[in-house]
């Protein structure tokens, strides 16, 4: 489907105020983001890019709780921090909002009025942890417990971080309360539902719509999920921080809005603050109802399921029965996959991240800028390395591109006067030997099509080409012989340095400004980027004329990484990476400790017998497990168990294994589990499925 638009909103995934922003998410969502904006921009088009801080939700109040000081603190102090970050980096936003702001409140309480007024939420009473001293009711992260699937003693109430299995704190074994350690009690409270299956057809036809421009990832999540049927989901929290609903009754005392719902609507609020803050109540209107906008999601991977299908469905409840105030969907939500640094994944929990204020305490923005985009982990998970950064900042950004801007402006400046020495035609341009339509093809279809580091190599060809071809010219030497061969080679590499500085722009624009400003330009190129400029098609010839005069002095772009300076941030990743296989020794040593005594009847009760898997298969939206059919002497029964890494399900058909058979049934993720077999841990956590040799022994006790 190509449709051409008028105008893009493009929003950024709103990353919780809980803590500082690391290099995974630069890399993710805001450096992309921003790169396709630039290029918008420089291409003239009408665009907007809207982010913000994600300022509610559960973590942000265990944080509080822990340092001893209120929600409001902990977000404060983590919006400033990580809006300043992003301005620092140059990810150039036209509205940076926050969640907490009374628009925002107003924006999602609106839709809630909305869906709840037209009866499409559905409301429940469940049972729900509530930890009498503290008062509170539980949610899934302040619930901790041993996990049922892999044991870790420390699983969250919503995911065990062990084997990834995604929980339930009703699933926990001994469940905890993280607010006082008590045992928590379940009680009953009532929740308001947003009933996704109401909107499965049309969510269907959306994605069905799209799925031939869409990345592959997005529309795989979003297709498993619809495959799956669509479920109720609670919108509704036992919180004190967030939204509180707009009613006035007893029942929607003590509940506040469920996080994702009202941070979606974040996109929209924000607009609506950045039309107000441009001296317009109705602009927001242009970017969100208006059929000819288009609308771009950048997010990160484990966030697809809420936008492409979530947000769709609540502007979809918002949009029903409407005829006027309706809604776009986005036109496209390019979901990244995930960088890790120096082989290992990024993660705040382990404290295993390098922090982008930090990164620019120590190097300029533009060289982190373009190293992400050549490792833009576009359609698989890449890894960013020390050394890697380092060679490029020194061998490309260094040697290739700035140096030959150096080259051409100095030598000018000392030669000819600081003046384009000559006119350069068309004709000649056309025969430098680079084929411009073909490159400029390229660049446009990798910038429009959110391939960046196809775009960012692109711009590096050209870089080459041009330093090559100065050298090649050797003006040094012709000057002596033939000033009028100099001057052209001169000519020729300025007007390179023009097209560089702009087919760069998008992803270093910072250099970019000073190479503008070094060819003798007043301001900056973001300054010439209004709507209908089309300063981008400029690019693509020879647009400095004879007599155009240069700044006359030049600058060093980028200086040259040494080993010493990446020392110190080597020594600081053995640190972050020594503390994290200690905290693995502790967990492992933790395990050593052996359980309380038991008695011998205590043991005894337990009923091991061997089994043969007779069938296996995985378990949709569950990456850990595996299903298995067992034969116990002539009974068969389905048991789950949390061993997909480790063995295939071809694998295991056949195997003779170890059942704890007389285990009460359990339903882990909807599936029936009747039972347990028994593995071995061995280490970095493998597990070995413990498989009794001997023939027609299926269905005998082990003992
Ligand atoms: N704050 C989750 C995250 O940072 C969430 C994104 C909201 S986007 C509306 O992964
Ligand atoms: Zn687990």
């Amino acid at each position: 489907m190509t449709h051409s638009f008028k105008r893009t909103l493009v929003t950024t995934a709103l990353p919780y105020a809980n803590g500082p922003v690391h290099l995974g998410h630069l890399a993710g969502v805001y450096l992309p983001a921003d790169i396709y904006v630039r290029f918008k921009r420089l291409c003239g088009e009408e665009i907007i890019h809207i982010g913000g801080s994600d300022e509610h939700g559960v973590p942000i109040t265990i944080t509080a709780d822990r340092e001893g000081i209120t929600p409001q603190d902990v977000v404060d102090r983590y919006h400033s921090m990580n809006a300043d970050a992003f301005s620092r980096c140059g990810i150039s936003f036209d509205y940076y909002g926050r969640t907490s702001s009374a628009r925002h409140h107003q924006t999602a309480r609106e839709f809630f009025t909305e869906i709840e007024q037209k009866g499409i939420f559905v409301k429940k009473t469940e049972k729900l942890f509530f930890d009498a001293k503290a008062g509170r009711f539980l949610s899934d992260r302040y619930v901790t417990g041993t996990c049922p699937i892999c044991s870790n003693t420390e699983a969250n109430g919503d995911q065990c971080e062990q084997c990834g299995t995604h929980l339930s704190p009703l699933e926990l074994i001994d469940p905890k309360s993280k607010l006082s350690d008590a045992t928590p009690e379940l009680r009953e409270t009532l929740h308001w539902y947003f009933p996704l299956g109401r909107f499965q057809k049309q969510l269907e036809a959306y994605v069905d719509g799209h799925s031939e421009e869409w990345r592959q990832n997005v529309v795989n999540y979003s297709r498993t999920w619809l495959n799956q049927g669509l479920a109720d989901r609670a919108i509704t929290r036992d919180l004190s921080w967030g939204i509180s609903l707009p009613l006035d009754t007893d029942e929607a005392k003590g509940k506040v809005l469920y996080v994702w719902f009202d941070a979606v609507l974040g996109y929209i609020s924000f607009t609506r603050e950045w039309a107000e803050k441009q001296g317009s109540e109705e602009l927001w209107k242009r970017y969100w109802q208006d059929p000819e906008s288009r609308i771009i999601n950048f997010i990160g991977k484990d966030n697809v399921v809420f936008h492409t299908l979530m947000f769709p469905a609540i502007l979809m409840a918002w949009n029903e029965g409407r005829s006027e105030g309706l809604y776009q969907l986005a036109d496209n939500v390019p979901a990244s996959e995930f960088m890790n640094f120096e082989g290992r994944k990024f993660s705040k929990s382990r404290n295993y991240a390098v922090y982008l204020g930090e990164f620019l305490d120590s190097f300029p923005a533009d060289t982190l800028r373009y190293s992400i985009a050549m490792n833009y982990p576009e359609n698989k998970d890449s890894d960013f390395s020390w050394s890697d950064f380092q060679n490029r900042t020194n061998g490309e950004l260094a040697d290739t591109l700035g140096n030959f801007i150096k080259r051409s402006v100095d030598f000018t400046n000392s030669r000819f006067d600081g003046e384009v020495p000559c006119d350069i035609s068309p004709e000649e341009w056309n025969a430098l030997g680079i084929d411009w339509q073909e490159s400029f093809r390229k660049l446009e279809e990798a910038y429009e099509g959110f391939h960046f580091r196809e775009a960012a190599t692109q711009a590096m060809e050209i870089a080459r080409f041009a330093n090559r071809y100065l050298t090649e010219g050797e003006p040094w030497k012709t000057i002596k012989v033939d000033r009028d061969a100099a001057a052209r080679t001169m000519a020729v590499s300025l007007n390179l340095c023009h097209t560089l500085s702009l087919v760069f722009y998008p992803v270093i624009p910072e250099t970019c400004n000073r190479i503008h400003r070094m060819l003798g330009f007043e301001g900056t190129i973001d300054d010439l980027v209004a709507p209908g400029s089309r300063v981008w098609q400029t690019a693509i010839e020879p647009g400095l004329k004879k007599g155009h005069k240069l700044l006359g002095s030049s600058e060093i772009l980028f200086s040259k990484i040494e080993q010493a300076d990446i020392e110190p941030e080597l020594k600081k990743i053995e640190a972050l990476l020594a503390e994290a296989q200690r905290r693995e020794a502790v967990a492992e040593q933790a395990q050593i400790a052996f359980k309380p005594e038991i008695s011998f009847d205590d043991f005894q009760k337990v009923d091991l017998r061997v089994a043969r898997v007779l069938e296996c298969e995985p378990v949709k939206k569950a990456s850990k497990l595996l299903k298995m059919k067992l034969l116990v002497g002539t009974e068969e029964r389905q048991v789950l168990s949390g061993i997909a890494q480790y063995y295939s399900p071809e694998e295991m058909v056949g195997k003779q294994v170890v059942l704890v058979a007389n285990l009460a049934d359990r339903s882990i993720r909807g599936e029936l589990s009747q039972g347990m077999i028994l593995a071995v841990e061995g280490r970095d956590g493998r597990l070995f499925v413990v498989e009794p040799d001997g023939d027609e022994i299926i269905g005998n006790s082990v003992q």
